[in-house]
């Protein structure tokens, strides 16, 4: 940990940030009818192994996992529960919807729980859980700012009970609950948290729909909630829920519309832009994903398709991240997107891989996950610092250290009043592995590369896969596959659009180069011709014993331009390998390098560093200074370790 004092220095701070330089389905008690066609290999049935990802994941669950609980102790957000309950006396702390905040937490500690057993931690969110029952009112209400004090209550909390849902988070907030308690059953078994949200959700049921009340939730997640809730128990009448929050959404008959902050100026079925805030329009499209799934709802996954094309080919960074605009936390205009001022919160982009990911399951299609690997090491991964104890609200391209961004601060933030991203963190990071495999009858898909082990049922056989590789420093994927008997399996293997010579899908940016890199194959050590279906690259076989399959990925650097229409970034390129944006910053260069000129003619150096920044690839080359005849060095680092070594005094202009 850095000391305290080094973080309070905003004012003075010259942290320079440049990416642009001039030129899951488990515990089921019921199956339900109709799934995904493509089924994710559940995280539970996928071990890490040591490398750069498990690193990541342990910091997650002994450092950041702990260290949120302890802030949503210090801030009241547990209190607030235990006051609702009458276990203890007092006024509600914080914000409104705080209570989310903890929902997020225990979602991300069960998933840890369950392939981590640890009594400590149990107990104590036995005894959390003990609180949030207790702050649940007798029929089935859960918002802990009513409970408390519903005299007091106002404002955007509304007076009665899901009167404001423009603003309340009433349902937002058990959506989230949702969640927590499904990933807390599956983890323990224990019914504690799931009986609290079913009665809730029970309540839902009865209060909201047709005939009844018609409003919708300012904030989606209850959709997301309602199907894992479905997927659980088996009971028609939360996906049913779920629809219905879809279904209203943009239908004036039964509430105000809310306009296109909330997706809500439409029904889904007829928009085509993506729009408004942009954490809701994630988990809004995710949650629609899920319920087209589940349904069939053909409409749905049309327009998904359309807001998808507008938001990849026109509103995205490219780090993945989404939602330019800080005034409303949410997508601007095409093309607008501007470096310095960038909000992309951490949640956009985490909204962004849920729904991308979604997308993937239902079509198999790569464009997919190759938003999803992009996000995932870019505008996500930068949201959390290297120690586990800092995040990224926003997640700018470009910074000059006394900006004011990121809620006020310019470096990494211990934790924030709306502190919605870093227990946002803390779910998506133990999940993850369950983004690697996923499995479509005979057909078995890696979609990313992590070291890991997972074991499969394929054409009635089991079906082990042991995947190791240096990724993302480099590009050789070493994998084993293991069969008992002879097995007819497709392994699909996704070769990431940087790869294939696509940075993103559409023509948002591209390789200044477009030499192809050859990609080679060997099975068990003899080279194969390399076939690639629609950026998989396809092994076809009778699999029988072990099998060694070695891919090869070259890993180039590459400069990135944008479309011209993206004003911020003409005459400009970026820096990238593999997955991986890269940014220049002051404490490696010199004062002046946002300014500096780049030739791109020249090839970079790339090096792996162990020693810097827990190990990481560092792109070195020349760039021109201001004024100066002769290029200067200069040096980059991958985006996502950017601030993460404190901002020293002696910086300071
Ligand atoms: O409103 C709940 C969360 O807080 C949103 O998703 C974030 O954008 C932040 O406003
Ligand atoms: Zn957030």
């Amino acid at each position: 940990m850095r000391p305290i004092c080094l973080k309070n220095k905003q004012s003075v701070l010259s942290l320079i940030l440049i990416v642009w330089l001039s030129i899951v389905f488990e515990g089921c008690i019921q199956a339900p009818v109709r799934e995904y066609p493509i089924r994710p290999v559940p995280f539970t049935q996928v071990q890490v192994h040591p490398g750069f990802w498990f690193h990541r994941l342990e910091t997650n669950r002994k450092v950041t996992i702990p260290y949120n609980f302890l802030k949503c102790e210090e801030t009241g957000r547990i209190s607030n529960f235990a006051k609702a309950g009458r276990l203890e006396e007092g006024d509600f702390e914080g914000i409104y919807f705080n209570d989310s905040d903890v929902f997020k937490v225990i979602e991300g500690a069960s998933y840890s729980l369950h392939v981590h057993p640890d009594e400590q931690l149990e107990a104590y969110l036995d005894d959390l859980i003990s609180k949030i029952a207790a702050a649940q009112e007798a029929d089935g209400y859960h918002y802990s700012i009513r409970t408390i004090n519903p005299d007091k209550v106002q404002g955007n909390c509304g007076k009665e009970r899901w009167s404001a849902l423009n603003h309340s988070h009433e349902l937002y907030n058990v959506g989230h609950l949702y969640e927590a308690a499904v990933a807390h059953f599956n983890a323990t078994g224990k019914r504690t948290l799931l009986d609290v949200a079913l009665k809730n959700a029970d309540l839902i049921c009865e209060v909201f729909g047709p005939g009844k009340h018609m409003g919708v939730p300012g904030h989606q997640e209850i959709e997301i909630g309602l199907v894992k809730l479905y997927r659980t128990t088996g009971q028609a009448k939360y996906l049913e829920m779920a629809r219905f929050f879809i279904d209203q959404r943009g239908n004036e008959q039964g509430h105000a519309l809310y306009g296109e902050y909330c997706q809500d100026h439409r029904p889904l079925v007829l928009q085509d832009k993506a729009v408004g805030h942009s954490v809701r329009a994630g988990y809004f499209y995710a949650g629609a994903a899920d319920v087209a799934a589940l349904t069939g709802e053909g409409q749905y996954v049309e327009a998904l398709e359309k807001i998808w094309e507008d938001m990849v080919y026109t509103k995205t960074y490219l780090t993945g991240g989404i939602g330019a605009e800080p005034r409303y936390e949410g997508f601007g205009p095409s093309y607008e997107l501007p470096n310095a001022t960038a909000y992309t919160e951490t949640c956009a982009a985490i909204a962004s891989m849920l729904w991308n990911y979604r997308m993937f399951l239902l079509s198999g299609e790569v464009k997919y996950m190759d938003v999803f690997e992009r996000t995932l090491y870019n505008g996500f991964l930068a949201g959390i610092s290297l120690e586990g104890d800092e995040f990224f609200y926003s997640n700018p391209l470009e910074a000059n250290g006394v900006q004011t961004f990121n809620q006020g601060a310019c470096t990494r933030s211990p934790w924030f009043g709306c502190s919605c991203c870093p227990v946002n963190i803390v779910r998506l990071l133990p999940s993850l592995p369950g983004y690697i495999y996923s499995q479509n009858q005979n057909e078995v898909y890696v979609n990313l590369f992590v070291n890991s082990t997972t074991q499969l049922e394929v054409d009635n056989n089991d079906f082990r896969i042991l995947q190791q590789s240096a990724y993302p420093w480099e590009g050789k994927i070493h994998m084993d596959i293991g069969t008992d008997k002879g097995t007819r399996a497709k392994l699909k293997i996704r070769i990431p659009g940087w790869s294939r010579n696509q940075v993103l899908p559409g023509e948002l940016y591209h390789y200044l180069s477009d030499q192809e890199e050859p990609i080679s194959l060997f099975v068990n050590g003899e080279m194969q011709p390399v076939k690639i279906e629609e950026g998989y690259l396809i092994i076809d076989r009778k699999w029988k014993g072990n099998t060694t399959v070695i891919l090869e990925l070259k890993m180039p650097v590459r400069f990135v331009k944008s479309n011209p229409n993206i004003e911020a970034n003409r005459g400009r390129v970026a820096l990238e390998r593999g997955p991986l944006v890269f940014c220049a910053e002051e404490i490696d260069n010199f004062k002046g390098i946002l300014e500096a000129g780049i030739n791109t003619h020249q090839k970079l150096h790339y090096a792996f560093d162990p020693d810097l920044l827990n190990g990481i690839g560092v792109l070195e080359g020349k760039v021109q200074r201001n004024g100066e005849e002769k290029p200067s060095p200069f040096k980059a680092i991958p985006y996502y370790a950017w601030s993460n070594r404190g901002v020293g005094r002696w910086l300071c202009g």
